[in-house]
């Protein structure tokens, strides 16, 4: 009986329900889900933005789900490939946003569809235009 590692990556600032949906998903598709976490710098390189919540922050909150059984840094882009050859990683799942831009990893690659209607930018755009309370 094979022990199948699933691996994800990602930035998950802001914790919201389309994070949770993937990771949920991810999960049922081996016997534990790592994740791959973004640093800061990573995300900033990524996004053109630092994250709200700091790594350590991050890492504490992702820790805490049902869902995820273990977090690794993911310093840049190519970090999952050698991490899924060093881990032996039966597959990488991902939302669908990246469609095809993984098919070149060496193990079984998913990519689901994502939640619609929620983003972390949506999120900080909605705080921003709350009008101010007093
Ligand atoms: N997601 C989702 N539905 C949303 C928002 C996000 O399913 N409404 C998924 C994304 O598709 C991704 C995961 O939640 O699989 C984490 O989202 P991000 O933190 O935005 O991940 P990203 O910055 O795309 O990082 O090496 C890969 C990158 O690190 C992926």
């Amino acid at each position: 009986m094979i022990y199948d590692k699933v691996l994800t990556c990602g930035t998950f600032d802001l914790l919201h329900i389309g994070h949770i949906l993937l990771l949920d998903r991810a999960r049922a598709y081996g016997d534990e889900l790592i994740v791959g976490l973004s640093t800061d710098k990573f995300s900033k390189e990524k996004k053109g933005v630092e994250p709200i919540y700091p790594y350590l922050h991050r890492l504490k909150i992702l820790s805490s789900l049902r869902s995820v059984n273990r977090v690794y840094p993911e310093i840049n882009m190519e970090w999952k490939r050698q991490f899924i050859i060093n881990n032996n990683v039966s597959r990488f799942i991902i939302g669908d946003d990246w469609l095809g831009k993984f098919d070149d990893l060496p193990c079984e690659v998913i990519y689901l569809p994502r939640t619609k209607g929620i983003s972390t930018t949506q999120i900080k755009e909605r705080i921003i235009d709350e009008p101010k309370e007093g």
